[in-house]
């Protein structure tokens, strides 16, 4: 499916119910994709700047109630598996500008006042391409408005489950405000099936530790957070790891 496709499907206002955190049906859908393609169109598709989706992030607002928010990287997945169930906790893609984006790339051409369905430019081609800055953006808006206690789930499977080159590791937790996030809340989470261990103590996730308490928040890690670890369970109900006493 083409993007723009996509966009207008996901712009008529048929959302997830999950998704409305305030009420959605207050928001002007057409406008806010007018407003998102503005921010893009008829620009150089390497050339777009933070400034360019200001109007967007000013009409589409929203806020995360405290210790409600879930951060993620390399778990994307099983972060959105997780909020699925555990309704009352958002990912970015359970907020509206998240959820538009999500999966999708968009760019335009200076000559056109078109999308440009040809091609985008790829991540590492350009970085200021429209669908890099989007999620910059936004990412650092979402870790700003958090407060109270800030989730984040890491891949514990990885060898680095932190990294500070991801956008958790530098746009987000960079941003969160330590005058409202008062802890970061690690889920360090596992492959069902891989040999146990224990990677709150690795050096990944104490450089992440590292990083938040010098930002003067308190850091906790939970080794394979237990509702998170049952959402991967219903995958694998047979498996030793799963089968331990409910
Ligand atoms: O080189 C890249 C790149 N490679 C993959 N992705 C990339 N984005 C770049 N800007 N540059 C895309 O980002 C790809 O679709 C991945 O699924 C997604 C997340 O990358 P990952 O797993 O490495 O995690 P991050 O820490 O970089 O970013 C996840 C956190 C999470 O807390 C969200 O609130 O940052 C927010 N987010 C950022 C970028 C993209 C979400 C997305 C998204 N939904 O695609």
């Amino acid at each position: 499916m083409s993007s723009e496709s996509l966009t207008f499907h996901r712009l008529g206002c048929h959302h997830p119910s999950q998704l409305v955190l305030p009420d959605l049906r207050s928001k002007d859908c057409p406008k806010i994709l007018d407003t998102f393609k503005n921010a893009f169109i008829a620009k150089n598709a390497c050339d777009i700047t933070k400034e360019d989706y200001e109007p967007l992030l000013h009409l589409a607002d929203q806020t995360v109630p405290c210790n409600k928010t879930l951060f993620w990287s390399k778990s994307k997945e099983l972060a959105h598996q997780f909020t699925r169930v555990q309704s009352g906790l958002f990912t970015l893609e359970d907020t509206l500008l998240g959820y538009l984006g999500d999966d999708l790339t968009w760019c335009g051409d200076a000559r056109s006042a078109e999308l440009n369905h040809q091609s985008c430019p790829h991540w590492h081609e350009c970085p200021s391409n429209p669908v890099s800055v989007f999620w910059n953006v936004i990412s650092q808006k979402f870790a700003e408005s958090a407060c109270g206690v800030a989730q984040v789930m890491l891949n514990g499977s990885l060898s680095e489950p932190f990294s500070k080159y991801s956008t958790f590791g530098s746009v987000e937790v960079y941003n969160l405000d330590p005058r409202k996030v008062h802890t970061v809340q690690a889920w360090v989470m596992h492959d069902v099936g891989e040999t146990s261990s224990n990677s709150c103590s690795s050096v990944s996730i104490n450089e992440l530790k590292l990083i938040v308490s010098k930002r003067n928040m308190t850091f906790t890690c939970q080794n394979n957070y237990r509702p998170a670890r049952l959402v991967q369970c219903v995958k694998h109900p047979e498996h030793s790891s799963c089968a331990s006493n409910i």
